[in-house]
């Protein structure tokens, strides 16, 4: 039996790996640990604490139903960020504009976080698996001044580091600093996140294909031509695949990933710039994906090149196992589009 390494014994022997690290960063993800243990708590009691369930009545600035956990969740994240001091500033799904933290410890911090707190919220009332997503960044304005909406506004090829919580059968942090992949389970009777996935890697091709095919009529017609080929007979290819399809991002993304898979979110005329937001859900998940030898495109570039222009800017999605993301990108790129 091997011996349980612990998230924080974790990062400080790979801090020990860098010289030059101060401790920052090393700090700032254990922090985002302690927070998801405490988002872990309510999550666990959603159905049984009245003033937690249903929607919080107010309207988010993605224009959905608030719901009352995602508050919860939101202020717990900043609260942790904003005591924490490493953090100048945050952006988050559920705030309209960024954050500046205004005490002298925060303008100190040397890193934003662009986060969001509870994805897939409209899933707590009927008890499916929800997430946190985090993207961290070096600030580019003067340590000691106030963050600026700029800090925020980074490619994701500039993250120091991305990853997610999973609040599913167990509570799971999956996360890179550019140098692989690495996932821990939270073990609620010593209140410890554990080594459990130790670097992980994605397949290189899958079974799985994870789209809401509600939008197959009225998205780019490469995607159909993609859902039809999943869909055909072809046993040394493994197909038909499988059509998993969760409406939670971060569970469908961490299932492909150790599976093998392909989720995708093209645009719409309902969502024309795309569903799923660049800074916060896009951008963190491209690092892991590539961390761990997949795929992350918006349908024409890699989703991590991808100069932001504004806090809640959405794009589309294309994530998972190389193969099958490439293969996705011949459907597209050999589709003609009618006029
Ligand atoms: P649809 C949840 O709101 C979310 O952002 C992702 O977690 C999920 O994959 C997607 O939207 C679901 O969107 O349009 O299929 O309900």
């Amino acid at each position: 039996m091997s011996k349980l390494t612990t998230l924080n014994e974790f990062i400080m022997k790979k801090q020990a790996d860098f010289p030059g690290a101060s401790g920052e960063l090393s700090r700032l993800l254990n922090d985002i640990a302690v927070a998801s243990k405490i988002v872990t708590r309510d999550v666990r009691r959603a159905g049984l604490v009245d003033n937690i369930l249903g929607a919080q009545g107010e309207v988010n600035v993605q224009g959905e139903q608030q719901q009352k956990l995602d508050v919860v969740a939101d202020n717990q994240f900043i609260k942790m960020f904003e005591m924490g001091g490493e953090v100048c500033g945050i952006g988050s799904e559920e705030n309209d504009n960024y954050m500046a933290f205004k005490s002298e410890t925060s303008k100190n911090g040397k890193y934003v976080v662009l986060f969001d707190p509870l994805d897939g919220s409209s899933n707590i009332d009927v008890n499916v698996s929800i997430g946190t997503i985090f993207s961290i960044y070096h600030r580019i304005s003067p340590v000691g001044t106030e963050a600026t909406l700029e800090d925020m506004l980074q490619p994701g090829d500039k993250q120091v580091a991305g990853g997610y919580v999973l609040y599913g059968s167990s509570t799971m942090l999956v996360y890179t600093t550019g140098n692989g992949v690495n996932g821990f389970t939270l073990d609620p009777t010593i209140g410890e996140f554990c080594l459990s996935h130790p670097n992980m890697k994605t397949p290189e091709t899958g079974r799985i294909y994870s789209m809401n095919e509600g939008n197959i009529a009225v998205c780019h017609p490469g995607y159909r031509k993609y859902t039809e080929y999943c869909q055909e007979e072809d046993a040394s290819t493994g197909r038909p695949y499988s059509g998993r399809y969760i409406g939670s991002l971060v569970a469908d993304f961490h299932r492909n990933l150790i599976k093998g898979g392909i989720y995708f979110y093209p645009t719409t005329p309902a969502a024309p710039k795309g569903r799923l937001r660049l800074l916060y859900e896009c951008n963190p998940l491209a690092f892991v994906i590539e961390q761990a030898g997949g795929l992350a495109t918006d349908g024409t570039q890699r989703i991590m090149s991808i100069k932001p222009t504004e806090l809640h800017q959405r794009v589309g999605f294309i994530v998972g196992s190389k193969q099958m993301v490439e293969k996705l990108q011949e459907c597209l790129d050999t589709t003609a589009v009618e006029a």
